[in-house]
């Protein structure tokens, strides 16, 4: 009896102290790939994923950030999720639209008005539904991290009203919600993965872009692209994903892990988002950028333009959704 007790009271010590977790844990390797440089707020964020995991595992589980799209454009790297060629990646939500047609709808043009309600809707019910059907797709996604609002940038001339997008050829995210939105602002719109952006500025194979202040900064847009107007026009989100056939074959500890990591680097990586947001503006006049507002009475023609859009995300993602979304977005909005 009494050593049973003993023995008891040795376990439950053990576990206390985590030593007998030691063996949930096996030597493992995660290539997390993403598609911004090493030095921008997706890199810094990978990192301390990578740092988290490493010590909650006890150093068992070894994440490698993999920044540069040097495993692939988002699409690419998903496809390898999905074959479990490689273990997580995070990126723009916008690209998995031809897997989950439901993530189109947060490419919806003014969805949200600030940070907080992002957060609120991502995070909440409806932003976990959506989020969980990439599981019937082989891919398991953890959290939304911040990419940002996104403004536009072109190297033609100063975007101060509508008509001056007319012969712009600008560059959008592979989705019919990015590709219809822009060429209802009347601008020729090339969809073309991020990894082949710079490249195609600097060439001038197209004029501009629109991407969050960040990106503009990180990925030294600046130096291609003179012209920059704040738009603000839609809040893109990141998604952490992992492989569902490399995640099916983890123990509940390993799982605990990097889910909990996960939470830990989207608070930090939203945190660290909108720090860099803020200054970024002055940044980039800095680095001599013409930036330019729109007027109220442009700013109101651009948006009518673009919410023509939302009766077609609306039919893409279904009515349901759609409804669900909105309602979530009232009930930030009023809280
Ligand atoms: C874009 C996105 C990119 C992301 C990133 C590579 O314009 O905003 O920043 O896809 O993960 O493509």
């Amino acid at each position: 009896m009494r050593i049973r007790f003993a023995l008891a009271g040795l376990v439950a010590a053990l576990v206390a102290t985590g030593a007998v977790q030691a063996q949930d844990f096996k030597p493992r390797i995660v290539r997390f790939g993403y598609g911004l440089v090493d030095n921008s707020n997706q890199g810094r964020a990978a990192r301390m994923f990578a740092q988290e995991v490493e010590k909650a595992s006890g150093g068992k589980m070894k994440v490698r950030a993999i920044g540069n799209a040097s495993l692939g454009s988002d699409t690419q790297m998903q496809q390898a999720l999905i074959g479990g060629a490689q273990e997580m990646m995070v990126g723009s939500t916008a690209t998995l639209v031809g897997l989950v047609p439901e993530m189109a709808v947060w490419d919806t043009p003014f969805l949200f008005s600030n940070a907080k309600e992002a957060d609120v809707v991502l995070d909440g019910p409806v932003g976990d539904k959506i989020k969980a059907k990439l599981e019937a797709k082989g891919m398991v996604g953890l959290v939304y991290w911040e990419n940002g609002f996104r403004n536009l940038t072109n190297s033609k001339r100063p975007v101060a009203k509508l008509e001056d997008l007319n012969d712009i050829k600008l560059r959008v995210m592979q989705n019919n919600v990015f590709l219809d939105s822009f060429k209802a602002l009347g601008a020729n719109a090339v969809p073309l993965p991020f990894s082949e952006l710079f490249t195609a500025l600097e060439t001038r194979a197209v004029d501009g872009q629109e991407n969050p202040y960040n990106t503009i900064v990180s990925s030294k847009f600046y130096e291609v692209q003179k012209y920059l107007t704040v738009t603000n026009h839609v809040y893109s989100p990141w998604i952490v994903t992992v492989s569902k056939k490399w995640w099916d074959g983890l123990s509940a500890a390993e799982k605990k892990v990097l889910q909990d990591a996960a939470i830990k680097s989207r608070d930090f990586e939203r945190k660290d988002t909108r720090e860099e947001a803020a200054k970024a503006l002055a940044d980039l006049k800095g680095k001599g950028m013409q930036v330019n507002e729109l007027s109220a009475a442009e700013a109101n023609r651009m948006r009518e333009k673009l919410v023509s859009v939302n009766a077609g995300i609306a039919k893409s993602v279904g009515q349901q959704t759609w409804d669900e979304v909105n309602a979530a977005v009232q009930q930030a909005r009023n809280a």
